[in-house]
Protein backbone atom coordinates (compact mmCIF):
# COMPACT_ATOMS: atom_id res chain seq x y z
CA UNK A 1 0.00 0.00 0.00
CA UNK A 2 1.72 3.71 -0.88
CA UNK A 3 1.91 6.09 2.15
CA UNK A 4 0.85 9.27 1.97
CA UNK A 5 3.98 11.12 1.77
CA UNK A 6 5.22 8.74 -0.96
CA UNK A 7 7.18 10.43 -4.03
CA UNK A 8 4.79 10.93 -7.26
CA UNK A 9 5.43 7.97 -10.04
CA UNK A 10 4.47 9.55 -13.33
CA UNK A 11 4.41 8.00 -16.72
CA UNK A 12 4.21 10.29 -19.77
CA UNK A 13 2.58 9.03 -23.05
CA UNK A 14 3.53 10.68 -26.17
CA UNK A 15 5.33 9.77 -29.56
CA UNK A 16 6.95 12.87 -30.62
CA UNK A 17 9.88 12.42 -29.03
CA UNK A 18 10.59 16.06 -28.61
CA UNK A 19 7.60 16.89 -26.78
CA UNK A 20 8.45 14.04 -24.58
CA UNK A 21 11.59 15.68 -23.95
CA UNK A 22 10.14 19.00 -23.00
CA UNK A 23 7.53 17.15 -20.83
CA UNK A 24 9.84 15.45 -18.97
CA UNK A 25 12.30 18.43 -18.01
CA UNK A 26 9.06 20.41 -16.94
CA UNK A 27 8.55 17.61 -14.72
CA UNK A 28 12.24 16.83 -13.41
CA UNK A 29 11.86 20.87 -12.43
CA UNK A 30 9.54 20.14 -10.17
CA UNK A 31 11.00 17.47 -8.40
CA UNK A 32 9.19 14.34 -10.10
CA UNK A 33 12.78 12.37 -11.20
CA UNK A 34 12.97 10.70 -14.02
CA UNK A 35 9.45 10.05 -15.10
CA UNK A 36 8.54 6.93 -16.65
CA UNK A 37 7.80 7.40 -20.62
CA UNK A 38 6.05 5.27 -23.72
CA UNK A 39 5.91 6.53 -26.88
CA UNK A 40 3.17 3.97 -28.02
CA UNK A 41 0.10 2.56 -26.51
CA UNK A 42 1.09 -0.53 -26.35
CA UNK A 43 4.04 0.18 -24.18
CA UNK A 44 1.85 2.90 -21.86
CA UNK A 45 -0.46 -0.21 -20.85
CA UNK A 46 2.70 -2.54 -20.28
CA UNK A 47 4.13 0.26 -18.08
CA UNK A 48 0.85 0.93 -16.46
CA UNK A 49 0.74 -2.47 -15.31
CA UNK A 50 4.10 -2.92 -14.06
CA UNK A 51 4.50 0.50 -12.63
CA UNK A 52 0.89 1.40 -11.35
CA UNK A 53 1.64 4.97 -11.43
CA UNK A 54 -0.08 7.83 -9.97
CA UNK A 55 -0.44 10.16 -12.73
CA UNK A 56 -0.21 9.32 -16.23
CA UNK A 57 -0.05 12.37 -18.58
CA UNK A 58 -1.54 10.67 -22.07
CA UNK A 59 -1.02 11.82 -25.53
CA UNK A 60 -4.73 11.58 -27.12
CA UNK A 61 -3.37 10.87 -30.74
CA UNK A 62 -0.81 7.54 -30.41
CA UNK A 63 0.30 5.74 -33.56
CA UNK A 64 -1.23 2.44 -32.34
CA UNK A 65 -4.08 2.71 -29.45
CA UNK A 66 -5.32 6.02 -29.31
CA UNK A 67 -5.27 7.57 -26.04
CA UNK A 68 -9.12 7.54 -24.66
CA UNK A 69 -8.89 3.77 -25.78
CA UNK A 70 -6.12 3.44 -22.82
CA UNK A 71 -7.70 5.60 -20.36
CA UNK A 72 -10.93 3.50 -20.86
CA UNK A 73 -9.20 0.07 -20.51
CA UNK A 74 -7.56 1.80 -17.56
CA UNK A 75 -10.38 2.37 -15.51
CA UNK A 76 -11.93 -0.84 -16.37
CA UNK A 77 -9.01 -3.19 -15.05
CA UNK A 78 -8.31 -0.84 -12.03
CA UNK A 79 -9.23 -2.66 -8.33
CA UNK A 80 -10.80 -1.54 -5.35
CA UNK A 81 -8.61 0.91 -3.56
CA UNK A 82 -6.33 1.50 -7.46
CA UNK A 83 -6.64 5.01 -8.67
CA UNK A 84 -4.50 6.36 -11.20
CA UNK A 85 -4.94 10.16 -12.44
CA UNK A 86 -5.51 10.43 -15.98
CA UNK A 87 -4.12 14.16 -17.88
CA UNK A 88 -4.62 14.19 -21.17
CA UNK A 89 -2.41 16.05 -23.33
CA UNK A 90 -3.42 16.99 -26.63
CA UNK A 91 -4.13 18.87 -29.79
CA UNK A 92 -7.45 18.76 -30.20
CA UNK A 93 -9.49 21.69 -29.02
CA UNK A 94 -13.14 20.66 -29.22
CA UNK A 95 -15.31 20.97 -26.01
CA UNK A 96 -16.38 17.51 -27.36
CA UNK A 97 -13.10 16.09 -27.28
CA UNK A 98 -12.79 17.34 -23.67
CA UNK A 99 -15.65 15.85 -22.82
CA UNK A 100 -15.22 12.07 -24.06
CA UNK A 101 -11.60 12.68 -22.60
CA UNK A 102 -13.72 13.27 -19.26
CA UNK A 103 -16.44 10.66 -20.01
CA UNK A 104 -14.02 7.73 -20.69
CA UNK A 105 -12.30 7.88 -17.07
CA UNK A 106 -9.64 10.99 -17.60
CA UNK A 107 -9.14 13.76 -14.54
CA UNK A 108 -8.18 16.79 -16.54
CA UNK A 109 -7.88 17.69 -20.36
CA UNK A 110 -4.81 20.31 -21.47
CA UNK A 111 -4.60 21.12 -24.74
CA UNK A 112 -1.10 21.95 -26.19
CA UNK A 113 0.98 23.44 -26.15
CA UNK A 114 1.24 23.18 -22.62
CA UNK A 115 3.51 25.65 -20.58
CA UNK A 116 5.48 24.86 -18.08
CA UNK A 117 3.36 26.96 -15.47
CA UNK A 118 0.11 25.04 -16.25
CA UNK A 119 1.42 21.94 -16.28
CA UNK A 120 3.35 22.43 -12.75
CA UNK A 121 -0.49 24.01 -11.48
CA UNK A 122 -1.97 20.63 -12.58
CA UNK A 123 -0.11 17.94 -11.11
CA UNK A 124 -0.32 20.01 -7.84
CA UNK A 125 -3.91 20.01 -8.23
CA UNK A 126 -4.00 16.18 -9.00
CA UNK A 127 -1.30 15.52 -5.81
CA UNK A 128 -3.96 16.69 -3.61
CA UNK A 129 -6.68 14.54 -4.97
CA UNK A 130 -3.94 11.53 -4.86
CA UNK A 131 -2.92 12.56 -1.37
CA UNK A 132 -6.88 12.20 0.11
CA UNK A 133 -7.13 9.38 -1.61
CA UNK A 134 -4.86 7.71 -0.10
CA UNK A 135 -6.02 8.92 3.20
CA UNK A 136 -9.25 7.75 2.61
CA UNK A 137 -7.92 4.15 1.66
CA UNK A 138 -6.11 4.24 5.01
CA UNK A 139 -9.19 5.23 6.80
CA UNK A 140 -10.84 2.30 5.05
CA UNK A 141 -7.98 -0.14 5.75
CA UNK A 142 -8.31 0.91 9.80
CA UNK A 143 -11.77 0.62 9.41
CA UNK A 144 -11.65 -2.98 8.19
CA UNK A 145 -9.53 -4.14 10.75
CA UNK A 146 -11.36 -2.92 13.39
CA UNK A 147 -14.75 -4.21 11.98
CA UNK A 148 -12.93 -7.42 11.84
CA UNK A 149 -11.55 -7.29 15.72
CA UNK A 150 -15.14 -6.15 16.71
CA UNK A 151 -16.26 -9.20 14.73
CA UNK A 152 -13.84 -11.32 16.74
CA UNK A 153 -14.55 -9.57 20.16
CA UNK A 154 -18.51 -9.92 19.73
CA UNK A 155 -18.19 -13.69 18.93
CA UNK A 156 -15.09 -14.85 21.33
CA UNK A 157 -16.03 -15.87 24.75
CA UNK A 158 -13.25 -13.44 26.36
CA UNK A 159 -12.29 -15.92 28.99
CA UNK A 160 -12.09 -18.94 27.25
CA UNK A 161 -11.00 -17.57 23.52
CA UNK A 162 -13.30 -20.64 22.29
CA UNK A 163 -16.67 -19.18 20.44
CA UNK A 164 -19.89 -18.09 22.75
CA UNK A 165 -23.33 -17.97 22.83
CA UNK A 166 -23.85 -15.75 20.00
CA UNK A 167 -22.08 -17.26 17.71
CA UNK A 168 -23.55 -20.50 19.12
CA UNK A 169 -26.94 -19.10 18.52
CA UNK A 170 -25.65 -18.34 14.54
CA UNK A 171 -23.87 -21.14 13.51
CA UNK A 172 -26.11 -23.82 15.09
CA UNK A 173 -28.91 -22.41 13.27
CA UNK A 174 -27.16 -22.53 9.48
CA UNK A 175 -26.01 -26.00 10.80
CA UNK A 176 -29.51 -26.71 11.54
CA UNK A 177 -30.19 -25.76 7.56
CA UNK A 178 -27.62 -27.63 5.97
CA UNK A 179 -28.40 -30.44 7.57
CA UNK A 180 -32.39 -30.58 6.62
CA UNK A 181 -30.96 -29.95 3.48
CA UNK A 182 -28.13 -32.86 3.59
CA UNK A 183 -30.96 -35.19 4.74
CA UNK A 184 -28.19 -35.51 7.51
CA UNK A 185 -28.42 -35.62 11.24
CA UNK A 186 -27.27 -33.30 13.57
CA UNK A 187 -26.06 -33.66 17.48
CA UNK A 188 -25.65 -31.24 20.28
CA UNK A 189 -23.39 -32.54 23.31
CA UNK A 190 -24.20 -30.24 26.38
CA UNK A 191 -21.11 -30.23 28.36
CA UNK A 192 -21.66 -28.98 32.33
CA UNK A 193 -18.45 -28.96 35.12
CA UNK A 194 -19.79 -31.40 37.90
CA UNK A 195 -19.72 -29.36 41.48
CA UNK A 196 -18.03 -26.19 39.77
CA UNK A 197 -19.66 -24.20 42.54
CA UNK A 198 -17.51 -26.16 45.38
CA UNK A 199 -14.27 -26.12 43.41
CA UNK A 200 -14.65 -21.62 43.04
CA UNK A 201 -15.80 -22.36 46.98
CA UNK A 202 -12.79 -24.58 47.50
CA UNK A 203 -9.75 -22.93 45.64
CA UNK A 204 -11.31 -19.97 44.82
CA UNK A 205 -12.44 -17.62 41.60
CA UNK A 206 -9.07 -17.36 39.79
CA UNK A 207 -8.62 -21.22 40.19
CA UNK A 208 -11.98 -21.51 38.82
CA UNK A 209 -11.66 -19.41 35.48
CA UNK A 210 -8.20 -21.50 34.87
CA UNK A 211 -10.02 -24.74 34.81
CA UNK A 212 -12.71 -23.35 32.69
CA UNK A 213 -9.66 -22.58 30.83
CA UNK A 214 -8.18 -26.05 30.87
CA UNK A 215 -11.78 -27.64 30.17
CA UNK A 216 -12.70 -25.39 27.36
CA UNK A 217 -9.59 -26.34 25.66
CA UNK A 218 -10.10 -30.34 25.66
CA UNK A 219 -14.30 -29.41 24.60
CA UNK A 220 -12.53 -27.09 21.31
CA UNK A 221 -10.38 -29.91 20.86
CA UNK A 222 -13.72 -32.28 19.72
CA UNK A 223 -14.63 -30.28 17.70
CA UNK A 224 -11.79 -30.44 14.39
CA UNK A 225 -14.08 -30.42 11.37
CA UNK A 226 -14.97 -27.47 10.06
CA UNK A 227 -18.94 -28.04 10.27
CA UNK A 228 -18.25 -28.66 13.84
CA UNK A 229 -18.90 -25.60 17.04
CA UNK A 230 -17.21 -25.77 20.36
CA UNK A 231 -19.17 -22.99 22.29
CA UNK A 232 -18.99 -21.94 25.75
CA UNK A 233 -23.04 -21.63 26.65
CA UNK A 234 -22.64 -20.27 29.99
CA UNK A 235 -21.10 -20.26 33.25
CA UNK A 236 -19.57 -23.64 32.99
CA UNK A 237 -21.21 -25.11 30.54
CA UNK A 238 -20.15 -25.70 27.23
CA UNK A 239 -22.05 -27.06 23.41
CA UNK A 240 -20.91 -29.23 21.42
CA UNK A 241 -22.68 -28.76 17.50
CA UNK A 242 -21.93 -31.56 15.08
CA UNK A 243 -23.48 -31.62 11.93
CA UNK A 244 -23.36 -34.86 9.49
CA UNK A 245 -23.57 -37.24 13.27
CA UNK A 246 -26.15 -39.34 14.86
CA UNK A 247 -26.06 -40.29 18.88
CA UNK A 248 -23.56 -42.75 18.40
CA UNK A 249 -20.97 -40.57 16.77
CA UNK A 250 -21.76 -38.06 19.28
CA UNK A 251 -21.40 -40.30 22.23
CA UNK A 252 -18.02 -41.25 21.13
CA UNK A 253 -17.04 -37.66 20.68
CA UNK A 254 -18.18 -36.59 24.03
CA UNK A 255 -17.09 -39.88 25.96
CA UNK A 256 -13.75 -38.50 24.50
CA UNK A 257 -14.24 -35.35 25.96
CA UNK A 258 -15.10 -36.62 29.47
CA UNK A 259 -11.93 -38.57 29.53
CA UNK A 260 -9.75 -36.12 28.78
CA UNK A 261 -10.61 -33.93 31.16
CA UNK A 262 -10.97 -35.75 33.75
CA UNK A 263 -6.81 -36.69 32.71
CA UNK A 264 -6.21 -33.16 33.13
CA UNK A 265 -5.82 -34.11 36.68
CA UNK A 266 -7.10 -30.87 38.14
CA UNK A 267 -7.51 -31.71 41.58
CA UNK A 268 -11.34 -31.54 43.05
CA UNK A 269 -12.89 -32.10 46.82
CA UNK A 270 -15.09 -34.57 45.36
CA UNK A 271 -15.06 -38.11 45.66
CA UNK A 272 -13.09 -38.85 42.37
CA UNK A 273 -10.53 -36.08 43.62
CA UNK A 274 -10.86 -34.21 40.44
CA UNK A 275 -12.56 -32.16 38.10
CA UNK A 276 -15.15 -34.31 35.65
CA UNK A 277 -17.77 -33.41 33.30
CA UNK A 278 -21.30 -34.51 32.83
CA UNK A 279 -22.61 -34.78 29.09
CA UNK A 280 -26.32 -34.98 27.36
CA UNK A 281 -26.73 -35.99 24.15
CA UNK A 282 -29.79 -35.60 21.76
CA UNK A 283 -29.32 -35.95 17.64
CA UNK A 284 -32.19 -35.55 15.25
CA UNK A 285 -32.36 -35.26 11.53
CA UNK A 286 -33.88 -31.77 11.15
CA UNK A 287 -37.21 -31.73 9.56
CA UNK A 288 -40.61 -30.22 9.92
CA UNK A 289 -42.05 -31.00 13.54
CA UNK A 290 -38.45 -30.45 15.29
CA UNK A 291 -37.34 -27.67 15.74
CA UNK A 292 -32.89 -26.64 17.28
CA UNK A 293 -34.57 -25.85 20.24
CA UNK A 294 -36.35 -28.53 20.96
CA UNK A 295 -33.32 -30.65 20.15
CA UNK A 296 -31.46 -28.56 22.63
CA UNK A 297 -33.81 -29.37 25.36
CA UNK A 298 -33.53 -32.78 24.65
CA UNK A 299 -30.18 -32.38 25.23
CA UNK A 300 -30.30 -30.56 28.12
CA UNK A 301 -32.73 -32.66 29.83
CA UNK A 302 -30.25 -36.04 29.07
CA UNK A 303 -27.83 -33.55 30.35
CA UNK A 304 -29.77 -33.05 33.60
CA UNK A 305 -30.20 -37.13 33.98
CA UNK A 306 -26.03 -37.45 33.85
CA UNK A 307 -26.31 -35.22 37.22
CA UNK A 308 -28.80 -36.79 38.30
CA UNK A 309 -26.97 -40.48 37.52
CA UNK A 310 -23.79 -39.44 39.72
CA UNK A 311 -22.19 -37.27 37.30
CA UNK A 312 -18.76 -37.66 35.54
CA UNK A 313 -20.62 -39.46 32.93
CA UNK A 314 -22.59 -39.30 29.23
CA UNK A 315 -26.44 -39.90 28.69
CA UNK A 316 -28.05 -39.92 25.43
P1 LIG B 1 -23.46 -29.41 39.05
O1 LIG B 1 -22.52 -30.53 39.21
O2 LIG B 1 -24.86 -29.80 39.30
O3 LIG B 1 -23.31 -28.78 37.72
O4 LIG B 1 -23.09 -28.33 40.15
P2 LIG B 1 -22.36 -26.95 39.94
O5 LIG B 1 -21.86 -26.49 41.24
O6 LIG B 1 -21.35 -27.08 38.88
O7 LIG B 1 -23.53 -26.05 39.37
P3 LIG B 1 -24.05 -24.66 39.81
O8 LIG B 1 -24.94 -24.23 38.69
O9 LIG B 1 -24.64 -24.73 41.18
O10 LIG B 1 -22.78 -23.73 39.88
C1 LIG B 1 -22.10 -23.29 38.77
C2 LIG B 1 -20.97 -22.45 39.24
O11 LIG B 1 -20.17 -21.99 38.15
C3 LIG B 1 -21.43 -21.22 39.96
C4 LIG B 1 -20.67 -20.09 39.33
O12 LIG B 1 -20.06 -19.25 40.28
C5 LIG B 1 -19.59 -20.78 38.54
N1 LIG B 1 -19.19 -19.99 37.40
C6 LIG B 1 -19.96 -19.62 36.35
N2 LIG B 1 -19.22 -18.87 35.49
C7 LIG B 1 -17.99 -18.75 36.03
C8 LIG B 1 -16.79 -18.08 35.62
O13 LIG B 1 -16.71 -17.42 34.57
N3 LIG B 1 -15.69 -18.20 36.41
C9 LIG B 1 -15.71 -18.92 37.56
N4 LIG B 1 -14.61 -19.00 38.29
N5 LIG B 1 -16.84 -19.53 37.98
C10 LIG B 1 -17.96 -19.47 37.25
MG1 LIG C 1 0.45 12.23 -30.59
MG1 LIG D 1 -26.23 -26.23 37.48
MG1 LIG E 1 -21.93 -27.62 36.88
MG1 LIG F 1 -24.28 -25.47 34.99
Amino acid sequence: MKKRTDALKVLVVEDSKVTLKVLCNFLERMDIKQPLTAETGAAAIEIYRKERPDIIMLDAQLPDIDGFEIARQIRSSEKKDDWTAIIFLTSMTKDEDLARGIEVGGDDYLMKPISEVVLHAKVRAMRRLIEMQRSLVDVSHQLNAANKELQRLSTTDGLTGIANRRMFDELSLREWRRCERMKKPLALVMLDIDSFKLFNDQFGHQAGDECLRAVAGQVARAAPRAADLAARYGGEEFVLVLGETDADGAKWVAENVRQHVAELGIPHATPSRRVTISCGIASVEPKSGFSLDVLLRSADRALYQAKVEGRDRVVV
